[in-house]
């Protein structure tokens, strides 16, 4: 049984009395692949109940609230609940990003968030879990969507050394009823062994990913068909892969707790035939090339979208692939305390930067992947666990120098980014590397 605050559980038992008096909604949802999660679990649940549903992806709350149906937030609102409080309409807000404002008490009106009831919503739950809440204290024959809800935690990267909170009372009881199985392994996966292991870029395995004479001179050196499938690999089998992949990684000196979280346990749903990490995953592909409604439809049932989603997941992990190993080879630019290079595409820089510094890049300095726009660079830092622990912030050193510059910049500890003008790319990484020498060195 779950075991949530008890004002916690009122809330949910008032958002269920309010989805039982209507039989429309509108569901406004954060478009990214935990927003997309939360969207998924509530419009399963509706369809079920026989209810119609009309879903939006918004960055936040909109400037102007739509009127006319009862409306649904979810993955976003808490920063808006003053004007979500006084709308003609019915509300219920499902969110996890913590804000200081109290949460308002109104009729026809929930608004949930876990800070207030002391539940961490950076950690412990996400959109995707507070929907998944929503849809059992609606329904218990729900929990079957368990999947759809975790997978909008793992998302937002509240998997990271195993869910906690209320997050993994829901995973302990999806297990329980056997809704989702645990299976032990790498975070891989593909048309089996060999394909998972060439495609694989978050894990990124250097020397590995990418080169198929390398995988498969692996293979078959360890005798492994390389059509097995990643499920299914023996135990035998499976120690061989990972002491390969192990080795990948120390031999670019990786830290070991990065080096053990390459595997872990990988909860499956056999109803969908698909892992929670896949799934979050696929979301992220359709989130990532502003498809988030693609991603919807095949949570919703539709095949064609999930091989559309499945296409579009390819061609990242091909993109990624080869990008990374081509910093593999070059390597990025080494500045004293810095390490950076440019990049051709927007989205990509950040993760190419994150996935370096996780799997491949010198440990010692933090990354920076730089995009050009229009007379301006785009800047995404990203650094390790290692460097934070040691007082990097790389969020207050992006916002300072590019303030300096007269750019802009900010963002968290471990990832931020900046923009400044052309001219001043030169002077940024000079500052930003005698910044994080002070700092690191
Ligand atoms: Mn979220």
């Amino acid at each position: 049984m779950l075991e949530i605050p008890t004002g916690f559980g009122d809330k949910f038992r008032k958002a269920a009395d309010l989805l039982d008096q209507h039989d429309k909604f509108r569901i406004i949802t954060h478009y990214d692949a935990d927003g997309i999660s939360a969207a998924a679990v509530i419009s399963r649940a509706l369809m079920k109940a026989g209810k119609g549903f009309h879903s939006t992806f918004a960055e936040s709350a909109p400037e102007n609230i739509p009127e006319g149906l009862p409306l649904i937030f979810t993955d976003l609102g808490a920063s808006a609940v003053k004007k979500l409080s006084e709308v003609n309409e019915t509300v219920i807000m499902l969110d996890h990003h913590r804000v200081d404002e109290a949460m308002p008490e109104c009729e026809d009106k929930v608004f949930i968030n876990p800070h207030e009831f002391g539940i961490d919503g950076a950690r412990e739950v996400s959109g995707g879990t507070l929907a998944f809440l929503l849809a059992v204290f609606y329904d218990e024959t729900n929990w079957i969507k368990a999947i759809y809800g975790l997978a909008g935690a793992a998302a937002d990267k509240q998997n990271v050394g195993g869910f906690t909170g209320v997050n993994k009372q829901i995973l302990d009881e999806a297990l329980e009823r056997g809704v989702i199985k645990a299976r032990e392994g790498a975070y891989m996966d593909g048309d089996g062994i060999r394909d998972a292991l060439i495609r694989s870029c978050d894990p990124y395995f250097p020397g590995m990913s990418g080169d198929e004479n390398r995988v498969d001179e692996a293979l078959k050196r360890f005798k492994i068909d390389p059509a097995t499938p990643v499920d299914e690999m023996s135990k035998d089998t499976g120690r061989k892969i990972m002491s390969l992949l192990t080795l990948s990684l120390l031999k670019k000196n990786i830290p070991a707790y990065m080096v053990e979280s390459i595997k872990g346990y990988r909860y499956i749903s056999d109803r969908l035939n698909m892992s929670v990490d896949e799934l979050y995953k696929l979301m992220n592909s359709c989130a990532r090339v502003s498809q988030p409604g693609l991603a919807l439809s095949f949570c919703l049932g539709d095949k064609g979208a999930l091989s559309g989603a499945r296409e579009l997941r390819a061609e990242y992990r091909t993109s990624m692939v080869k990008r990374l190993r081509e910093l593999e080879k070059e390597g990025p630019e080494l500045m004293k305390n810095i390490q950076f290079f440019y990049d051709n595409k927007k989205t990509r820089k950040g993760e190419l930067a994150g996935l370096g510094m996780m799997y491949l890049f010198d440990q010692r300095r933090p990354a920076f992947g730089i995009f050009a726009t229009d007379g301006k660079y785009d800047i995404s830092a990203r650094g390790t666990k290692g460097m934070v622990g040691r007082g990097l912030d790389l969020g207050a050193l992006c916002r300072k120098v590019s303030a300096e510059l007269g750019g802009s910049g900010g963002g968290h500890n471990i990832a931020a980014g900046a923009t400044v003008d052309k001219g001043c790319i030169d002077d940024f990484l000079r500052r930003m590397d005698e910044e994080v020498g002070k700092i690191l060195f």
